[in-house]
């Protein structure tokens, strides 16, 4: 399905723009509603549709998240792109036909016109972790301004929402009142259980607007589980330039993604759904196994990396790798993580050595800046299961703690600290010796922040990279 491009030499008049023209067939219809147009997305869902064999039968409307410039964009493009697979022998490129729609997240009506036709079947979530906006017990918290607005908002009848949830739950609502038969919605956002938090978090804004509505969606969606996995940097205006010289065209929303990906999914799909496995995605009776392995191994590094490698003065994974006191970071948290997994056929050897690789990528500039935002909820799915799991087993957990202790100081130091949790991480940051690591610790997990021996472990860890190292 996908049209591979030969490198040519750069041009020297005006390219033509990336239009209609390059669409391979038909536009799809649209039968998945995604919600977070941005470059994971692009990467990967739209990616394995597009591949799918029946991908003529499955468009996918995509709207925006927090940048509706996206949309615009794409759109210009009839909502075609270029994926640019970096290997470490060197760039491919494809143009990507299975988004048939990019729009701005903000039309509501668009939103709910399209969850409430029948033909639609899936819709699809990458809205980032922190959206979800689960208290530390794992709930959804109500009281989190910008929910308790949606709320207010929903209860009035007036005005549209503005987070993805709210947003969702009015779509939900309208499919109801269309009688549009039951869905699936497909979490691909790195949280463990993905599908129980997606529900968790949709059914608990829904009931607490109308019970009703929350009683359909239990009875009427589906919530599929999701392990997602492929390197997705943010695009650089240089990787804009490649592809014009490259493919002989303007993209102005190439995507940049590693060769490798991975997809593993486990849930019912009552609607139907694309045959994803043409292109390599795994169904799987039990997730948790892969989950844990993708989380913990690639994720967990990832974050270690992030806020280690930054205080150490790196920019990207590769740069942060190749630090002896890193690297060693990682296979040490490795070591806990993997004790911890079973279940499964996970091949961690291999897996392991496998993250080596892809992680060494020099030719993907993966920024550490853009892997450390929102450790605060990241750092529960990453750090603290691990943490929890060797601790009861008798160990102490120094190399998962690690991770949070680097993640306070560079809470501390970090000149443009992005987190839900900015403000409260300033207030802790203010206080000092013990205190101060209870209070950072009490924003990712309060129970642990209650434990004066993890306490105590951390604020000995705190330091391992140094405190003042990172640039502005
Ligand atoms: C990263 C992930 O930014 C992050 O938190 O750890 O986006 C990671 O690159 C992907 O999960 C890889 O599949």
């Amino acid at each position: 399905m996908s049209i591979e491009l030969q490198s040519q030499a750069a041009p020297a008049v005006e390219l033509p723009r990336l239009n209609r023209s390059l669409r391979p067939s038909a536009k799809a219809p649209v039968r998945i509603v995604h919600l977070g147009l941005g470059a994971f997305h692009r990467s990967h869902q739209a990616w394995y549709t597009h591949q799918a064999g029946d991908a003529a039968d499955w468009g996918i409307a995509s709207f925006t998240g927090r940048r509706p410039d996206a949309a615009l964009a794409l759109a210009e493009q009839d909502g075609l792109y270029t994926v640019v697979e970096r290997a470490d022998s060197g760039d491919s490129f494809a143009v990507v036909s299975s988004i048939v729609e990019a729009v701005d997240g903000a039309d509501m009506q668009r939103l709910a016109a399209l969850v409430a036709a029948p033909a639609t079947a899936v819709i699809s979530l990458t809205i980032t972790e922190a959206a979800y906006r689960l208290g530390t017990d794992g709930h959804l918290d109500s009281t989190a301004p910008d929910v308790a607005a949606d709320l207010a908002l929903l209860a009035s009848g007036s005005g549209s929402p503005t987070t993805p949830l709210g947003r969702l739950v009015l779509a939900l609502a309208a499919r109801r009142a269309a009688v549009a038969g039951p869905l699936a919605v497909v979490c691909c956002d790195n949280l463990s259980n993905n599908g129980t938090v997606a529900h968790n978090a949709v059914v608990g804004l829904a009931g607490a607007w109308d019970a009703d509505l929350a009683g359909w969606i239990d009875a009427n969606v589906s919530f599929v589980s999701t392990s997602v996995d492929r390197i997705t940097p943010r695009t650089t205006d240089a990787d804009v330039a490649a592809v014009q010289a490259a493919c002989g065209y303007r993209d102005t929303s190439p995507v940049v993604a590693e060769p490798f990906s991975n997809w593993v999914l486990s849930g019912d799909f009552p609607a139907g759904r694309p045959r994803w496995e043409d292109a390599g995605a795994v169904f799987v009776a039990d997730i948790e196994p892969y989950e844990n392995r993708k989380l913990w191994l690639l994720n967990g590094a990832h974050s270690l990396l992030a806020y280690a490698g930054q205080l150490r003065g790196h920019t990207t994974v590769a740069q942060a790798l190749a630090d002896p006191l890193c690297l060693r970071a990682v296979e040490s948290f490795w070591d806990e993580a993997e004790a911890n997994l079973s279940g499964a056929d996970l091949q961690i050897p291999a897996y392991r050595a496998a993250l080596l690789a892809r992680f060494s990528n020099a030719r993907i500039a993966h920024h550490l800046a853009q892997i450390a935002m929102d450790g605060s909820t990241k750092l529960r799915m990453r750090a603290v299961p691990v943490l929890r799991a060797e601790r009861a087993a008798g160990r102490s957990g120094a190399a998962a703690a690690l991770m949070i202790a680097a993640w306070m100081d560079y809470s501390a130091a970090a000149a443009a600290f992005h987190d839900p949790l900015a403000e409260e991480a300033a207030a802790a940051n203010r206080l000092s010796g013990t205190e101060r690591i209870r209070a950072l610790l009490g924003l990712v997990d309060p129970a642990l922040a209650g434990d004066a021996a993890v306490v105590g472990l951390l604020e000995g860890l705190c330091g391992t990279f140094g405190e003042l190292a990172v640039a502005p």
